[in-house]
């Protein structure tokens, strides 16, 4: 028994005419916990005992060969066996041992295979060392022994991309011996036959010279430095690979402390936390249960929004219906399709002939009547209440009961939508992130009156799109764009009181943010922020410090980003350089407004940038319009290019800690005690220890 597991449950084995199976059954993905390590090594060892057996064949049951090692155990005391150790008794057998690779052998799985003395892969897997994706490196030999199989180059890109890579691909490398079809089991067996009878070659793979080239190593480590600055893993990946040229057993040493290195440091917690927030967010119950079927969809709005989402779905097999109200808008929008299918196919993200298929299901029209038989609708158009109730109140005429009336709207009330139809219960919020077609998050937004069935429709089609559906309720921006707002501010107030723009955005990409906020902003179109503080102007709170003067005066110019060449910056030369003509104006604002301009550390900055962020991610879990901190956390790294290897925002704020956070918001306060407070929950949490992952747990 190991962690409650039987042994026994997960590990069994057959011996017959010289043959021994061996076979690990663990689902759902065959994970290396620390019964199958201690079934593994044990049934090697009494396989090799019992003398009996002249070669050894191991496959999985269930979907895959093993995916790895258990990723829920990192963080906790390490159990013997190690895996590593476990490995070298696999490849240190007296008896061959041939391995069988089906589905997806990943991480310690295919480090299971490259330590036996074959590999025999059935059609269609693939194998990969992600580790590096989880802030890690192949820990059990995967860089000692790939290098050894498949040489310098291959092994480095394989370890350092975390690619999965065909079995076609890694036949042709070495990797595997052969490509062939079949059960496991059957094909275990025939592989075992085949070493006995010499046609199948089996050899120890710590006996291989491994190539060697320091100038490769040396290139690559540079590579990673200058590629991924911020992260910790990839060099550490280099200098494992570069002991290959060692003795194994001295090679297999400097690989288990690189790996320990790595198991130690808040990116491998983030990156873990985020591969398992990715699955948690649609694991609730709002996504379960019956659903629609969803065979057919109307898209209304040819614009930016429209086509991306009908792109994704047509991607997904789902034929579309585009609905615009005039021709030359329609035209638009079929070639903005066009456009986005052929950019995917370019990036190797679809065959032609998927693309082609797409094309031919996407149905353009002029007329909201040839909507009466879709079974969804995702309504795009301008954001504005008046013109979607209109809309709506079409929908509910023209539309077959039983269709689902969605709004991609970013931000407007989705209980005031679906007044303007009959069935409330039919209406959700679907709000997609631009480019829809490469944006993976999806904000499922529940209506008071949404059904439960409509709700798990949202969820399907997430899935079916390959994005990642997070629920949420109903409020001003919903979960991401609401946060945005209030952390939106802050970058304004360093500005105004004495930081430049560049500055804020070159801290905050030091953090690990791919673009700073004004940068991303000049993407967005600085109109869309203006448009958002005039729509706001009079419903602003008078306490509040405005800080739009400076974006306003840019505007009020014409300068709206890349889309009209300048806005904080100049986009005529490639890369972006500061407009000059905005150090003038963020003068002429302080000047107006009094203010003496400090200046502030690049520390200081993403210290008040992320603890803005927190306080209003705070808030919008403690009033349930996201489900838990980790709904929060997913949203903001798959909607807005939030560091992954940071977890999130509240993940990231568990490595503060919410005493730390309080002080440091109390601290704020005395500069701006309205914009400045103290989230309850926040304060809670100080007061008992509590954490976000707590949180998290108590689901
Ligand atoms: N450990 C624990 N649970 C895992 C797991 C793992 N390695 N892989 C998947 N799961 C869970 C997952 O959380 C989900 O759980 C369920 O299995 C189905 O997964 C020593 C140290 C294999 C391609 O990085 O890439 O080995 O939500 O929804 O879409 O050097 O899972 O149902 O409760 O993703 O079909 C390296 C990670 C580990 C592989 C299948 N291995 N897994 O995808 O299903 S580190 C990985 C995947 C390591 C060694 C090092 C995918 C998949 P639940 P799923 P899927």
């Amino acid at each position: 028994m190991a962690d409650g597991v039987q042994v026994a449950d997960v590990i069994s084995t057959e011996t017959a005419d010289d043959i021994a199976l061996i076979c690990i059954d663990n689902p759902p993905v065959n994970a290396t916990g620390h019964a199958v390590r201690i079934g593994l090594s044990s049934a090697i060892s009494d396989i090799n005992s019992a003398g009996k057996a002249k070669v050894i064949a191991l496959y999985c049951a269930g979907r895959t060969f093993t995916a790895g090692a258990d990723i829920r155990e990192f963080g906790k005391p390490p159990k013997q066996p190690s895996l590593p150790d476990v490995l070298n008794e696999v490849e240190r057998s007296a008896i061959p041992v041939v391995s069988v690779i089906h589905g997806t052998a990943l991480g310690g799985g295919f480090e299971i295979a490259l330590a036996t003395h074959a590999r025999v892969a059935i059609k269609g897997a693939k194998v990969g060392l992600p580790e590096v994706l989880l802030g890690l490196l192949p820990g059990a030999g995967g860089t000692q022994r790939l290098p050894r199989l498949a040489g310098l180059s291959f092994a480095l890109d394989v370890i350092l991309s975390g690619r999965q890579v065909p079995v076609s691909e890694a036949l042709e490398k070495g990797v595997v011996d052969r490509v062939v079809e079949g059960a496991p089991r059957d094909v275990a067996l025939a592989a075992a036959r085949q070493v006995l009878d010499g046609t199948l070659t089996t050899r120890r793979t710590d006996r291989i010279e491994a190539e060697y080239d320091r100038a490769v190593l040396d290139a690559t480590l540079e590579g990673v430095r200058r590629k991924a600055p911020h992260l910790f893993s990839p060099a550490k990946c280099v200098e494992a690979v570069a002991a290959c040229n060692l003795p194994i057993d001295e090679g297999l040493k400097v690989e288990r402390q690189a790996f320990l290195d790595c198991m130690e440091t808040p990116q491998r917690a983030g990156l873990i936390h985020a591969f398992f927030g990715e699955r948690a967010v649609s694991n609730i119950a709002e996504a379960k249960g019956p659903t629609r079927e969803i065979a057919k969809i109307g898209v209304i709005g040819g614009g930016t929004m429209g086509s991306g989402i009908a792109t994704s779905c047509l991607i997904a097999g789902l034929p579309v219906r585009l609905i615009e109200v005039a021709a030359d808008g329609l035209e638009r929008g079929v070639a903005t399709i066009t456009k986005n299918l052929d950019g995917a196919v370019s990036r190797g993200k679809l065959s032609s002939d998927k693309r082609d298929a797409a094309i031919a299901m996407l149905e353009p029209s002029l007329e909201m009547e040839s909507l009466s038989d879709v079974d969804l609708v995702i309504e795009a158009v301008f954001e504005q209440m008046d013109v979607k109730k209109d809309i709506f109140g079409k929908l509910d005429a023209i539309c077959k009961p039983g269709a689902i009336l969605a709004s991609n709207t970013s931000y407007l009330d989705i209980d005031e939508i679906a007044t303007s139809t009959n069935r409330p219960g039919d209406v959700l919020g679907l709000h997609f992130f631009s480019p829809a077609h490469v944006m993976r998050l999806l904000e499922i937004v529940q209506g008071k009156h949404t059904g439960a069935d409509v709700l798990a429709s949202g969820f399907a089609l997430a899935k079916r799109l390959k994005k990642v559906g997070v629920l949420a309720q109903v409020c001003d921006g919903f979960i991401g764009n609401r946060i945005l707002a209030h952390y939106g501010l802050c970058a304004a107030y360093l500005v105004l009181d004495g930081a430049s723009p560049q500055q804020v955005d070159r801290a905050l990409e030091q953090f690990g943010f791919a673009m700073g906020p004004h940068k991303v902003s000049d993407l967005a179109g600085l109109d869309i922020g203006w448009m958002t503080r005039k729509r706001k102007a009079e419903t602003r709170d008078p306490a509040q410090r405005y800080a739009g003067d400076i974006a306003d005066k840019i505007c009020e110019n014409g300068w709206f980003g890349r889309k009209t060449g300048q806005g904080y910056y100049l986009y005529d030369s490639g890369a972006p350089v500061p407009n000059p003509e905005v150090a003038g104006i963020i003068d002429a604002v302080r000047a107006a407004k009094g203010i003496t301009p400090k200046d502030f550390s690049d520390e200081d900055i993403v210290d008040r940038y992320m603890t803005a962020m927190i306080v209003e991610a705070a808030r919008v879990v403690e009033d349930g319009t996201a489900k838990r901190p980790v709904d929060v956390d997913m949203v903001f790294l798959f909607g807005y290019g939030f560091p992954r290897f940071r977890g999130g925002p509240l993940h990231y704020a568990d490595t503060i800690g919410a005493a730390a956070l309080v002080e440091r918001i109390e601290g704020y306060a005395a500069e701006d005690a309205h914009y400045w407070r103290v989230p309850d929950i926040l304060r809670k949490m100080a007061a008992d220890g509590s954490t976000f992952a707590d949180l998290n747990k108590e689901g």
